[in-house]
């Protein structure tokens, strides 16, 4: 297939994987503005049968443009489920690179060329929020002290220096998925994010992250809870201990050797 049908230079066809769970005010929007900022690029929504008719309209996108596919899953079963879902999709359908986006308009469609362009040399793209010359708009103190801590948090425990671990706008390379071995991957809620920066990095593949635009949503309810709070902090103590590796206090870093 040529570059019209989900290509990137660089980097091969490449498959942006949203997972939805009631993003109907959303996803239209969304796939849009994908579709625009980045026409060779493939859409799959990964809809967990929300309620609110996200898949239908997502398969009303689909119906009229061949770029667009859905993949409608049984039930709510997290982020991390949805996502792994999608990657084995692209891999059974023969893309090189998978994209995660959020529905909810947090990741500006618009940075993705951005992204795109830094995977040519790399494995791991990480849109971070959190290194000279990003922006974090409209975000409650709540939320940005709870970003900062966390991420702070990671990388002390896991020694990995990585701005932005908890971030969920990234490229991944389909031989890097493969080499960080993702079968061993137990997170539900958004820690998922955390433990996949962790299997990359353990991984040995190369990470860069490139600044962002991150917007607070500004239609429809987060499925942020107390729960996804607990599971991150509760898994990121357990990895750590587990791993067991030194102390960096890196800020970041352009490539991993
Ligand atoms: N398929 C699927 N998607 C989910 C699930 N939970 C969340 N999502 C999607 O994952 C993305 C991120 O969820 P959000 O609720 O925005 O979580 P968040 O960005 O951490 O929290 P906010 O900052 O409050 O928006 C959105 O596109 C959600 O629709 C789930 O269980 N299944
Ligand atoms: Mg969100």
């Amino acid at each position: 297939m040529g570059e019209a049908a989900g290509g990137a230079p660089g980097v091969g066809r490449v498959l942006v994987v949203i997972p939805t769970y009631n993003e109907a005010d959303n996803v239209a929007d969304v796939v849009a503005r994908v579709r625009r900022a980045a026409p060779a690029v493939d859409v799959l929504v990964a809809d967990d049968n929300s309620p609110d008719g996200t898949g239908t309209l997502a398969e009303a996108m689909a119906a009229t443009d061949a770029q667009v596919h859905v993949l409608h899953r049984p039930g709510k079963q997290g982020l991390g489920a949805a996502y792994l879902a999608g990657f084995g999709w692209a891999r059974q359908h023969g893309y090189d690179a998978v994209v995660e986006m959020d529905a909810d308009g947090s990741h500006a469609p618009e940075d993705l060329p951005a992204l795109l362009a830094a995977a040519r040399d790399a494995d791991v793209v990480i849109g971070s929020r959190w290194v000279g010359g990003a922006r974090v708009v409209n975000w409650p103190w709540r939320r940005l002290l709870l970003s900062r801590c966390g991420n702070l948090y990671a990388r002390m425990a896991l020694g990995m220096p990585v701005s932005d671990a908890t971030g969920g706008f990234r490229v991944y390379r389909l031989s890097a998925l493969r080499a960080m071995r993702l079968e061993s991957v137990c997170s539900q809620g958004y820690s998922f994010q955390v433990e996949l920066s962790r299997l990359a990095h353990r991984a040995g593949v190369r990470i860069v992250e490139v600044p962002i635009t991150f917007a607070e949503r500004e239609r429809g309810a987060s499925k942020m809870s107390p729960l996804i709070v607990a599971e991150a902090l509760w898994r990121i103590t357990t990895w750590g201990l587990r791993d067991r590796r030194p102390v960096r206090w890196r800020r970041g870093h352009d490539r991993w050797p």
